[in-house]
């Protein structure tokens, strides 16, 4: 009898210990991680700061993780996730063509185009058709979705935005929670999460079927976002800017999903 309390005494006893230790231990992880953090911070802010120029004032530790942003971005987003894709032979040749808001304009001419990008740091920056098909081009194939209840099998080509923003050293402006894209004239834009902007399948598309775009297509130069329903895919792009907030997006204002992923 004795013998059995003693020994749940001594039980009891034990968990308390163990309890202790591990309290102990958490408290120990706990103050670890806040000092750590803290150091982090601390030598953050003590870093030098890099000589200024188009990018400049951020910390040097700063400025080289960003310059390492390419790698960042091809890393966390590459080859996941990716949309199915089709052979060249199962391409329509007959593409549809749906809506034409923001590309009706009598006066727009693809000769005196060029695609505006306003960086974050607020400057402007204009590249031509000609810079644009000098990057490395990227071929995709495959079922192009439109809320409305149709699907295609497509064939684009044009440069990937992930390599259009690598070529222009834009990690500032990647860093950005959206990129929003408008016609030339402002009347059809979209906002676009930056996660689908850089998915290694959007493209900034300028040909179809190995043809440069009609103007019913988006000519010069329209966005492919496989990631996204038919709507997101914005024909005719005239400027790109990039944001912390949601760029203003057309079909949203009329009720439709914000984010129209698939
Ligand atoms: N400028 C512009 N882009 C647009 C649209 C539009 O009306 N204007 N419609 C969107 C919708 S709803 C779809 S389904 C696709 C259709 O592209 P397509 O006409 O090349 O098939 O373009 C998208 N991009
Ligand atoms: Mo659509």
């Amino acid at each position: 009898m004795n013998d059995q309390s003693d020994q749940n005494q001594q039980a009891e006893l034990s968990v308390e210990r163990q309890i202790k230790r591990r309290t102990f231990i958490s408290f120990g992880i706990f103050t670890a991680i806040g000092t750590g953090a803290f150091a982090g911070w601390k030598w953050l802010y003590n870093s030098p700061k890099e000589v200024t120029t188009v990018t400049g004032g951020a910390r040097v530790p700063l400025r080289r993780a960003l310059n390492q942003s390419e790698l960042f971005f091809r890393n966390f987003f590459s080859n996941k996730h990716l949309v199915k894709t089709y052979p060249k032979s199962m391409a329509a040749t007959k593409v549809r063509i749906n809506s034409m808001i923001g590309i009706e304009d009598e006066g727009f001419s693809v000769n005196t185009w060029a695609l505006k990008v306003k960086n974050a740091d607020g400057s402007l920056l204009s590249v031509s058709l000609e810079q644009i098909k000098a990057m490395p081009k990227t071929e995709l194939i495959f079922d192009f979705k439109c809320v409305e209840g149709w699907d295609q099998i497509q064939h684009w080509a044009g440069v990937r935005l992930i390599d259009f923003l690598d070529h222009y050293k834009m990690e500032e402006n990647a860093g950005n929670k959206y990129i929003g894209l408008e016609t030339p004239n402002g009347e059809y834009y979209v906002g676009l999460d930056m996660e689908s902007a850089v998915h290694p399948q959007t493209i900034l598309a300028y040909e179809m079927n190995d043809q440069p775009l009609t103007n019913e297509h988006g000519a010069p130069l329209r966005l492919i976002v496989p990631v996204k329903y038919g709507i997101k895919n914005l024909k005719r792009i005239g400027t790109l800017s990039f944001s912390n907030t949601r760029p203003r997006d057309y079909w949203a204002e009329q009720g439709y999903d914000y984010y129209s992923g698939l």
